[in-house]
């Protein structure tokens, strides 16, 4: 067994982040269409929240928020003139189209690719998968870009493996780590991954869209070269999605040994404990289960208590939870935690509560805003450094962001050609905090 750490790398908030009401079965998203957006505070929340775990003792990372709005991506869809009057043209006549062009959703990172660690590969390569995401229009924008982000952050081929994301189609319909969960006795073991889909290719729709098939997680456990011995396909309870759990990670999540979910997150439980139990190899995994009767899928949806993080702090014997702070408002939820972590012998024996409201509002919590990776020394010492977080690096990018971002967003802004000078001005002089290069976004290149 090598050392190595979990690193959680956080997607900053896009200058763009707004309420389009673009995820149908995101209730959240659904709920507050049309809101006035705050992106500076959503942004300094995001970062506020990535400081807060460097302060923890973890180490910390950085992805860049995608060029919004996407005008090459308008460009090939027929709009021309100057990016002001593509934008325009595209606001004028095509609200739709312009308003996924538009999306900050590359913020949460957990969608951004499936990834496993070294230890769990064939090959030894820490593997990345680049997520689809073709369910919807303002997402399957991202891959692009995210496959570019990927490679420059995991430039070394010889020890990691960045995979495109798989072709754009509903039988392949893939999330990334939002639907993928690992348990393992530490981070340097090799693990169990188990990938959690919504139906089969086959299956007619019905309900809220299933974002996650089989055939993708089969896809990605292939090219990953993991081993089936070690591997776990398991369903998300239909139920789970139709109450507004669009991922997996709405509803469970794992850290090391600790599997934490609600009681109707998978459609079969028991096999699922069974599977882990058979397959886990050097540990016992202990499944913290929240019963229905405690907490309905309904305030486990809204409060996102899921959607935490699961994390070891250095020198701590029980895993730590960073719960956003609608679990602390939500009396189920509260006192479910606070009873949790007081249970004696108890697996998760701590709780953070963070403020990311502005993400929340668009249904993603702190969990869907990072990616997390596993590194060991080496891997870590070839992977880009700047975009490790540091003090300093954070104080840029709170600087960068208070000069640049808007204070609020209303939907009547939206369609302002100004937009585009500013996103652009902004993301260029990001290119030169992160080590991202003159030619990293489109409107660089052309
Ligand atoms: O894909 N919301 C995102 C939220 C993603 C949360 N991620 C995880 N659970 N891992 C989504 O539904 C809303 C955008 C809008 O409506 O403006 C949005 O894309």
């Amino acid at each position: 067994m090598t050392e190595a750490v979990e690193i959680n790398f956080d997607g900053l908030v896009g200058p763009t982040h707004n309420y389009a009401g673009l995820s149908e079965g995101n209730l959240a998203s659904a709920r507050n269409r049309d809101m006035v957006a705050r992106p500076r505070e959503a942004a300094l929340q995001g970062i506020g929240k990535m400081r807060r775990l460097r302060t923890l003792g973890l180490s910390q990372g950085v992805l860049p928020p995608h060029e919004r709005p996407n005008i090459s991506w308008l460009r090939s869809l027929g709009f021309t003139g100057s990016d002001r009057n593509v934008w325009a043209r595209a606001w004028e006549g095509e609200p739709n189209v312009a308003r996924a062009a538009l999306a900050s959703s590359a913020m949460w990172a957990a969608n951004a690719a499936t990834i496993s660690p070294s230890a769990d590969c064939c090959d030894g390569k820490l593997h990345a998968s680049v997520a689809n995401l073709q369910t919807m229009l303002h997402r399957l924008i991202e891959a692009e870009q995210t496959e570019r982000t990927l490679c420059r952050l995991l430039p070394d081929e010889a020890r990691f493996a960045v995979h495109p994301a798989l072709p754009p189609h509903d039988a392949l319909s893939d999330e990334g780590a939002a639907n993928h969960m690992r348990m393992a006795a530490n981070a340097g073991a090799a693990g169990v991954e188990i990938f959690v889909y919504g139906r089969r290719a086959s299956e007619p729709r019905h309900g809220f869209p299933a974002r996650q098939t089989l055939e993708a997680c089969h896809a990605v456990a292939r090219r990953h070269a993991l081993d089936p011995g070690r591997t776990v396909f398991a369903k998300q309870a239909p139920q789970a999605i139709d109450a507004g759990a669009f991922h997996n990670d709405v509803v469970a999540v794992a850290h090391e040994r600790v599997l934490f979910h609600h009681e109707d997150a998978f459609a079969d439980k028991a096999g699922l404990y069974a599977e882990v139990r058979a397959k886990a190899d050097g540990f016992e995994p202990v499944f913290v289960e929240v019963p229905r009767e405690q907490v309905g899928l309904d305030d486990a949806v809204s409060s996102y208590l899921f959607n935490s993080q699961l994390l070891s702090l250095p020198g701590e014997a029980t895993l730590t939870l960073i719960a956003p702070t609608e679990v602390r408002e939500n009396n189920r939820t509260a006192e479910f935690v606070r009873a949790m972590i007081a249970a004696p012998n108890a697996a998760i024996g701590r709780v953070e509560y963070v403020e990311v409201r502005e993400s929340m509002r668009n249904g993603g919590g702190p969990a869907c805003l990072r990616l997390r990776i596993v590194m060991t020394a080496q891997e870590r010492a070839a992977a880009a450094q700047g975009f490790f977080l540091d003090d300093a690096l954070a104080a840029k990018l709170e600087a960068w962001v208070t000069k640049h971002y808007r204070e609020e967003l209303a939907p009547a802004d939206l369609g302002d050609p100004n937009l585009v000078d500013e996103t652009q001005a902004a993301l260029d002089e990001l290119t030169r905090i992160l080590p991202l290069g003159a030619d990293f976004y489109p409107f660089q290149r052309t």
